[in-house]
């Protein structure tokens, strides 16, 4: 046995020996409870795995590892996301197919997984772009589409005339495409959407069942953005135009005009100084036509600018109102009051009802417009009961009514309620529940992806592909580029495009393939079932592996992908194809490694463009620059820093076991980690300390001391050794459970030194005392099975034991043998502290006493002195009263 940690002596032993004989194959024993540990299905970048993607999969490795020790069927599986624009666009960058590239980054993820020991069952993976895996894509998306939850619309979309493709609105940010970073332009093209807006209720009550951060589920409250108002009707007055047909002079006597308008804020509805119609709204093309001259061409000119600017440019809170008056006036319900009514772009089309009635007392995006157009500012609301003015706008819910006609005077909550049940009363409105959550945009017009299952018959209509012709495969083509118009680069397949219909005729194969995140919303399904060619999984196979009872990954899917899969397993739930509502239990989230990395200092001119930060530069480009010019910060470990850290690299210096010991250790698994060298060293001297323990307990190690550790008349260095053990026992597993790993690692760091005391003190002569030590080692070894799995089987082996760590029990921890036998007792004279006494912990209350009153110390203050009264309060203190 080595006497230090020689990780290139043993490590690809162990993983070798791993491999050989199937560990890791998930194993559905009768009788266990099951485990079901997952990371975040990853897109293998070109790149590789850097030491800050390997935060994500240790800890659940070591989670998974020590279930399986603990006696459960694991389920611990790993796939690549590999359908989707990140693969397509690399490929077009590297002039390469999507299809052999991503087989080839897959591999060098797998293999960089296997390198740091992550007991992954490989004969389960799959990738999304396989055909036997989106086959079943594809199916799921009938389902959808057969029950009206998968829909077509044309729609205005987010286009970016870099990539030549639309976006979804996550990825646009700032008016600007998140990935080529170019100005987003609008496009109106028929687009594919999934009705994720049916659930938004249940996607937010569902929450409240979940273990997840709080910082996630709130993040998907906000997104989904239930808010609760009340939506009503008001008139449209265009003046002249009664007047005129009163007097005859039109023909015809005009429709009277309405629109609606959606408020949370009802109760400040006599602060309605005008009104708002989103460019985009119905009733502008009447208003167009039944207004003056002047105001027809404002609004006109208006509406066409608005049109070429995405949704998120216009909510930037930065930038200036501006808007046209329509001509038409608005009636207030509650005082007949005649306001303005205006077009702005600061209201959407998508929400509400694309109309509001604006309060700039109390609204400050509606001060800001009144301010600009000079239009009145009411208050009705003000902070305190006896109707004080303050400073507008005034915004807080907190308040009481004035100028309110009978509702001054009021609280605001109550004045909300009883205009509801008026608007309600007088049959103009209703109370209402809007959400912010917009239907998933699916469809892209792009090659790399998994094609929809739908063909357009000569007759118009469309139809699902039959499930017998699925997969609808993915053409083998040479250039996939896209097309450049918008559509995708499957229309101009013939061999493609051409299908026969539903009727024997000639049909046209839908051409849009399915976004990415399509194929990342059922993964976690297939992995219970993955070589299933006669369904997408067998019923029997999900209901017992799923939910997963662990999901591990980044907070930046906090919304997106956690949403959609969580909706297609509530549509799922509907269908009764799968039994539970939610397909992850618990989440957990890590921390970010970040890497020291260098930037230029910026020069008076850059200095406004890129702020005091300065410009990244490379570590080759800082090499040749003074040290005075440079920056040194700590930054996301990633690509297109330049600051990774490989496994491999890291491996080769220091060892596999010693990487997880420092990406555990350094840190609390949710906080963000500075990669340090140091800390690597830091995590070999922890595993020298182990290798020595073992080899100093070797001789004296006895593999049968379960049978001789039972002792009539235990010794002080048997309590002593059985309670750090047990201690460690309890603490460890608690604390991996909780992904605690760093001070699970402490733990086994205190254990370890408490260990390496008795050593040093003696070497254990009596049978009894000898099985308590070899009880530690034995459970030392076990302990830090998960953490450290090459280590730990060679110790193992080294100590005589047979098979894997993996395969041995999880020690049990007992906690009467855990106890201290001692306790600390604060002794207070008229309390302050005067002394502190290391007792039995089985002491009574007398015995206490008596020791207080015994102590020296204690004397001192109550020379004297009359001792009025002693109060105990066992294991902690005692408390003396004495004058
Ligand atoms: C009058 C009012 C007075 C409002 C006040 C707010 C404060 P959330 O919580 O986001 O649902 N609104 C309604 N539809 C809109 C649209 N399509 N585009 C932009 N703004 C819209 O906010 C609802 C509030 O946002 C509504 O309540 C409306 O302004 C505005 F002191 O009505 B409120």
């Amino acid at each position: 046995m080595p006497a230090r940690y020689t990780p290139s002596e043993f490590e690809a032993k162990w993983r070798a020996r791993w491999s050989e004989s199937d560990l890791f194959c998930t194993r559905e024993a009768d009788g266990r409870p099951k485990f079901y540990g997952l990371d975040f299905f990853p897109y293998p970048s070109g790149a590789g795995l850097s030491v800050g993607h390997c935060r994500n999969y240790i800890p659940t490795d070591v989670l998974c590892r020590m279930k399986a020790m603990q006696g459960y069927n694991v389920l611990h599986p790993m796939g690549f996301d590999a359908f989707g624009l990140p693969a397509e666009n690399e490929a077009i960058k590297r002039q390469s197919h999507p299809a052999p590239m991503i087989d080839r980054y897959a591999e060098t993820y797998r293999r960089q997984m296997e390198l740091i020991g992550i007991s992954y069952d490989w004969s389960r993976s799959f990738k999304s772009s396989d055909p036997g895996y989106y086959r079943w894509t594809q199916w799921i998306f009938k389902q959808l589409f057969e029950r009206g939850l998968a829909y077509r619309r044309m729609a205005a979309v987010n286009w970016d005339p870099v990539d030549k493709t639309v976006l979804a609105d996550e990825e646009v940010v700032g008016g600007r495409a998140e990935r080529s970073g170019a100005l987003v332009e609008k496009k109106l093209i028929p687009q594919w959407f999934m009705r994720i807006t049916d659930y938004a209720q249940r996607l937010i009550d569902d929450l409240d069942e979940l273990d997840w951060p709080e910082g996630i589920k709130n993040q998907q409250r906000n997104w989904i953005g239930r808010s609760d108002g009340v939506q009503f009707r008001m008139t449209v007055e265009i003046p002249g135009e009664a007047e005129a047909a009163s007097s005859g002079e039109l023909e015809v006597v005009p429709t009277p005009l309405e629109f609606e308008v959606f408020t949370t804020r009802i109760d400040t509805v006599f602060g309605m100084t005008f009104c708002v119609l989103a460019p985009e709204h119905p009733l502008v093309e009447t208003l167009m036509a039944r207004s003056l001259r002047e105001h027809a061409e404002a609004m006109m000119a208006y509406r066409t600018e608005a049109a070429l600017m995405s949704e998120t440019a216009r909510q930037a809170t930065d930038r200036e109102k501006t808007g046209v008056f329509t001509g038409a006036y608005a009636i207030n319900p509650v005082n007949q009051a005649r306001v303005a009514l205006y077009l702005a772009d600061y209201v959407l089309t998508g929400y509400g009802t694309g109309a509001i009635m604006a309060v700039p007392g109390h609204d400050s995006r509606d001060f800001e417009f009144a301010t600009k157009y000079g239009i009145d500012v009411l208050q009705v609301i003000s902070p305190s009961a006896d109707g004080a003015t303050v400073v507008l706008p005034f915004e807080s819910k907190d308040g009481w009514l004035l100028n309110s006609g009978p509702y001054s005077g009021r609280p605001v909550t109550e004045a909300q309620t009883q205009l509801g049940e008026w608007v309600e009363m007088l049959q103009i409105g209703e109370r209402k529940t809007n959400y912010k959550l917009r239907d998933w945009l699916i469809s892209r017009q792009r090659y790399w992806g998994c094609p929809i299952p739908v063909v357009h018959a000569a007759d118009g209509t469309m139809h699902s592909v039959p499930d017998d012709d699925l997969p609808v495969l993915l053409p083998e083509v040479e250039h996939y580029e896209p097309s450049g118009d918008g559509t995708s680069p499957l229309a101009h397949i013939p061999e493609f495009v051409n299908c026969t219909d539903q009727n024997g005729s000639l049909g046209r194969r839908e051409t849009d393939t399915m976004g990415g995140f399509a194929c990342s919303s059922w993964y976690f399904l297939r992995f219970a079932d993955p070589h299933n060619d006669q369904a997408g999984w067998d019923p029997a196979k999900i209901s017992y592996w799923l939910p997963v009872d662990c999901y591990v990954g980044g907070a930046e899917h906090a919304v997106m992908h956690l949403m959609y899969a969580r909706f297609w397993t509530k549509v799922l739930y509907d269908l009764e194809l799968v039994p539970f509502k939610e397909p992850f239990q618990r989440l957990q989230n890590q921390g970010q490694v970040l890497a020291m990395t260098p930037y230029r200092k910026p020069n008076e001119d850059e200095r406004l463009d890129v702020g005091e930060d300065g410009i990244l530069v490379s570590f080759a480009e800082a090499a040749g620059l003074p040290e005075a010019d440079l920056n040194w910060k700590w930054a996301r470990m990633s690509k297109s820093k330049g600051n990774v850290v490989t496994p491999d690299e890291a491996v080769e210096r220091f060892g596999a076991d010693a990487l997880r010991v420092y990406e555990l250790f350094v840190a609390p698994f949710e906080a963000d980690i500075q990669w340090s060298e140091d800390g690597m060293f830091g995590a070999v001297r922890f595993l020298n300390r182990v290798f020595r323990i073992t080899e100093d307990i070797t001789p004296i190690y006895n593999s049968d001391w379960q049978a001789q550790i039972d002792s009539d008349e235990p010794s002080a260095l048997w309590r002593e050794v059985r309670r750090a053990t047990h201690q460690a026992i309890l603490k460890v597993t608690d604390d991996i459970d909780r992904f605690a790993f760093n001070t699970a690692i402490s733990t086994l760091m205190i254990f370890v030194g408490r260990l390496e005391d008795r050593v040093k003190a003696r070497i254990a002569e009596a049978p009894a005392d000898r099985a308590a030590l070899s009880e530690a080692l034995s459970t030392l070894i076990r302990l830090i099975a998960p953490i450290t799995p090459h280590c730990a089987d060679e110790l193992w082996e080294a100590l005589g034991e047979t098979g894997f760590t993996y395969d041995a029990a999880w020690p049990v921890g007992r906690p009467e043998l855990a106890v201290e036998d001692t306790v600390t007792i604060a002794v207070q004279v008229n309390g302050k502290l005067r002394d502190t006494l290391v007792l039995s912990a089985e002491s009574d209350g007398p015995t206490l006493e008596a020791a207080a009153l015994g102590s020296a110390k204690v004397a001192q203050y109550v020379e004297g002195k009359t001792i009025r009264k002693v109060i105990v309060v066992p294991g902690k203190l005692v408390s003396i009263v004495a004058n």
